[in-house]
């Protein structure tokens, strides 16, 4: 089974996604999402110049090789451009291969550990009366599980809130990435933020009770210790996790944090490989594993930070907002439903242009997502409907402090 065309598929229905679609000498295709929120346009330089030519002629059935070859030829290693790259291959040829052996993905990835994929949602408010409205939202769409960003006094634009109030059969507005010729400044300020947010969850967690899990996303934007002060203060309030409370590319802070709270954390949405989470496993600083499969190499790389993972009572928190593609979507939920240290997975749900690009085979009920029964991984891309929406350059925020200093987003 060699591999014959591989194309790489941009589109921007509601958001910027990057697809490559490869193609064998005996009609099978498979997908990969490669999508990098901000710098889209970097990886498909990287698969079209750097990969793509390389792969035709390739035996499709050699995942593992072809990962090693990626990975190793290049010469430079790591980081989100190269490992978007090669997670969009990776995960191509694990949906020829599912489809030459006629099953979805998770047969091969060890069969069904569970039932169903426990999904959390997004709640957000700029108020707590808006913030209960919007988890009494995700409540009707069946959440069992859901995180609760909210805005701060004094902070004119604060991540993870939606920019209008979540009401019954809206869906959850927040896009990061702003369509435009630069990245639009935020402001931030951590002091009102830690003075502000354990109040909020006192008020939530006492109107919706003890069992709700709650998540929390500090977003890279506290030092250790203020990360440290924040996961004690929530401690009352037993969340699931609180995620990115601190930069985490000097894995050691973690170990500060650790010290002084039980709130578990999670990390890794922007790591790519096993590398960015060796002292954190191994030192067991953290309790939920975030990478995206899409951002991580795909699957080949994911399952082998997972199984490491597991060795340290770790568990996985695929990263899944709406700049991962239903590709990568779908390739997190066939890893979810096959690991036995399966935690919690990320679920924005992608708005419906972007569902008329891409046909899923995954559902969403009662809380529960499941990748579906279909050959492969369970998604199809519909490229006459993918070409009705070019590229539009789009970044991410940053942020800038009261005095003007340049902050983490
Ligand atoms: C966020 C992401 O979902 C999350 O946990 O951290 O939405 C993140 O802001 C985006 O993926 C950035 O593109
Ligand atoms: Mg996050």
């Amino acid at each position: 089974m060699i591999i014959e065309k591989a194309e790489v598929i941009v589109t921007s229905p509601d958001r910027n996604f990057v697809t490559l679609k490869l193609t064998t000498d005996d009609g099978l295709t498979g997908l990969g999402d490669a999508t990098l929120n901000g710098r889209e346009l970097a990886v498909v330089s990287y698969l079209k110049d750097h990969v793509a030519p390389l792969l035709i002629g390739k035996d499709a059935h050699r995942i593992e090789d072809t990962w090693q070859f990626l990975y190793r030829s290049a010469y430079w290693r790591r980081g989100p451009v190269t490992m978007a790259a090669i997670a969009a291959v990776d995960v191509a040829l694990w949906d020829i291969k599912a489809k030459a052996a006629g099953m979805p993905l998770y047969q091969l990835l060890g069969g069904a550990s569970r039932n169903g994929i426990l999904a959390y949602g997004h709640a957000s408010g700029r108020d707590v009366p808006e913030l209960l409205d919007s988890i009494a939202h995700h409540r009707e769409q069946g959440y069992r599980a859901i995180r609760v960003q909210t805005a701060v006094p004094g902070v004119k634009a604060v991540y993870g809130v939606a920019a209008q109030p979540q009401t019954s059969g809206k869906r959850y507005d927040y896009e990061p990435a702003g369509r435009g010729a630069s990245p639009m400044e935020e402001d931030w300020d951590t002091r009102a933020y830690l003075r502000h947010l354990p109040g909020v969850f006192e008020e939530v967690r006492g109107a919706v009770g003890p069992e709700l899990p709650l998540l929390h996303d500090g977003h890279h934007r506290m030092t250790p210790i203020q990360a440290a002060k924040l996961g004690k203060e929530l401690e009352p309030y037993d969340l699931f996790w609180l995620e990115d409370c601190t930069p985490a590319e000097n894995q050691e802070a973690l170990r500060l944090v650790r010290q002084h709270t039980t709130t578990p954390l999670a990390i890794g949405e922007i790591f790519n490989t096993v590398w960015d989470y060796q002292t954190l496993i191994r030192e067991q600083l953290i309790d939920y594993v975030r990478s995206a499969v899409t951002h991580t190499g795909g699957i080949t790389q994911m399952k082998k930070i997972l199984d490491f993972a597991a060795q340290y009572q770790i568990k996985s928190g695929i990263h899944g907002p709406t700049d991962i593609s239903p590709v990568g979507m779908a390739a997190a939920l066939h890893l979810d439903l096959a690991i036995h240290n399966f935690g919690i997975q990320e679920y924005m749900q992608h708005g419906e242009l972007t569902n008329r690009v891409f046909q899923q085979s995954f559902t969403f009920e009662d809380g529960l997502l499941h990748p579906g029964d279909k050959p492969g991984i369970g998604v199809d891309l519909d490229v006459d409907e993918a070409g009705k929406y070019p590229y539009q350059t789009a970044y991410l925020p940053y942020n800038r402090l009261l005095d003007g200093t340049v902050h983490d987003w």
